[in-house]
């Protein structure tokens, strides 16, 4: 048992002052007391908050972020930014990718970041010819995780489609191929290893509707619920125009209506992206208590439109954040952009707040870290008894955050500036970022630099 004392820590019923935080040693948070003196508990050294969740990650991709910002044609968009990235992981090994996704995880951990959902369909040896063990790069994912210390979510993913109508496979998308049952042996054979360890926890992802075809799905949850009956289910929700269109000429339904009318999407449900949602479908989507998965960077950046937020926050949806494409690494951007987005679309200040919840930074924070452990499965997101202990201290010596108290702490620290104000982050207990540094950082740059000189040669 170990106690950390902090003078000031956003509870679930908001900052409260001189605060113990005592965790137990399976690193689960085990008493939250208030208005105590540090006695002999070790100093958090600055506010602390709630670990973020990065509910959707697909991490090789951390190594392209940057390289697509040329124009290949006047019509550029999704679909020609996922040509360039189906050509960059063409030839992506595990090893490569365990390099790659152990920078991002370490960068992600000194933003705010203590777990992340890694939503896995890179299976198969380049030309889809599988590995000799068919989880090895999931392997890969869980190895960066453990070396960073990040909470990992794995969620391998079925995707055995091109297109709504059972379109074949193309190219490139060899390497994704699986059906209900290799994604259920994958499943069964990473569970041997996963069990008992409270940083890993199994989901899986159909990646999208147009990836899948509805038997397959329906087959993919049952076999999961004969395993796990509360493992997250991820997927993939009206992130670009065509593909309501396609699925509209496929089952006379948007995505979002065809999932809410076909599948029995509660709670355990992560619906990522949701772009492109009609009203009825934003008010739908709040009622049925599933996360949606927001990730703004990637939909400004990729062109794909705006979530209406504004709507979904007034019908108490729960959301979470996630970097998809990894061109941010920190929760501050996908938090900034969400209200940014609203603000620029509505005219309008002050979006997420209201009259109960005034403070804007708050919110999000508050919000995204509870719907983001929601979506994760994992009993996190807030700082409570019970929950694990997956903490962000601040530094609030920096100059954006010198002085400030409570909510506009986080209003600082989500509005203002862009430089790293997370001093120390905790996972399950155990200390993975110190004074701004993550513990392995030189090593895990040095390796990734190696890796990203041999894919740009
Ligand atoms: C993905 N991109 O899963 O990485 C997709 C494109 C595909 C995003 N949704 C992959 N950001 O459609 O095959
Ligand atoms: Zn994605």
């Amino acid at each position: 048992m170990k106690s950390v004392f902090a003078e000031q820590v956003m509870l679930a019923d908001g900052w409260n002052d001189n605060v113990t935080i005592q965790i137990d040693d399976q690193g689960c948070i085990a008493a939250v007391r208030t208005g105590q003196k540090p006695g002999t508990a070790e100093q958090a050294g600055g506010p602390v908050i709630p670990g973020m969740s990065n509910v959707h990650s697909h991490a090789f991709q951390r190594a392209m972020a940057g390289l697509a910002e040329r124009i290949g044609s006047p019509e550029d968009s999704f679909w020609t930014w996922r040509e360039v990235m189906y050509s960059f992981l063409q030839r992506l090994d595990p090893d490569q990718v365990h390099a790659i996704a152990a920078q991002l995880y370490a960068e992600m951990l000194s933003n705010g970041y203590t777990s992340v959902g890694e939503f896995h369909y890179l299976h198969h040896a380049p030309g889809g010819r599988p590995y000799a063990r068919s989880t090895e790069m999931a392997f890969a994912l869980l190895r960066a995780a453990a070396e960073t210390g990040i909470a990992i979510t794995l969620l391998p993913s079925l995707y055995a489609y091109s297109g709504f109508g059972d379109a074949p496979l193309r190219g490139t998308q060899t390497r994704f191929a699986t059906t209900p049952e290799s994604l259920l042996g994958m499943l069964r054979d990473l569970r041997g290893t996963c069990a008992g360890n409270p940083e890993i926890r199994l989901g899986v992802a159909p990646h999208s509707l147009r990836a899948v075809n509805p038997a397959m799905l329906k087959d993919l949850l049952a076999g999961v619920d004969a395993f796990d009956r509360t493992a997250p289910i991820h997927i993939h929700v009206a992130q670009i125009i065509k593909e309501v269109n396609d699925c509209l000429t496929w089952s006379e339904k948007r995505p979002a209506q065809w999932l809410l009318d076909n599948m029995p999407v509660d709670a355990r449900w992560c619906l990522v992206h949701c772009t492109n949602v009609s009203t009825p479908e934003t008010e739908k989507l709040a009622a049925s208590g599933a996360v949606v998965g927001l990730c703004p960077t990637t939909g400004a950046n990729l062109g794909d439109g705006t979530f209406p937020f504004a709507r979904y926050r007034e019908k108490q949806g729960r959301f979470a954040i996630g970097g998809d494409i990894h061109v941010s690494q920190t929760p501050v951007e996908e938090l900034r952009w969400l209200e940014y987005n609203q603000r620029l679309a509505l005219r309008r200040r002050n979006i997420a707040a209201s009259e109960s919840s005034p403070s804007v930074g708050t919110f999000l924070w508050r919000e995204a870290a509870s719907g983001g452990a929601q979506a994760l499965g994992r009993k996190a997101g807030s700082i409570a008894p019970g929950r694990r202990a997956d903490l962000v201290v601040l530094d609030g010596a920096h100059i954006n955050l010198a002085g400030r108290r409570g909510d506009a702490l986080l209003d600082s620290l989500v509005f203002c500036g862009s430089e790293r104000m997370v001093r120390h982050a905790m996972v399950g207990g155990r200390w993975v970022v110190r004074d701004g540094h993550h513990l392995e950082e030189g090593a895990i740059a040095a390796r990734y630099a190696k890796v990203r000189s041999a894919l740009m040669a």
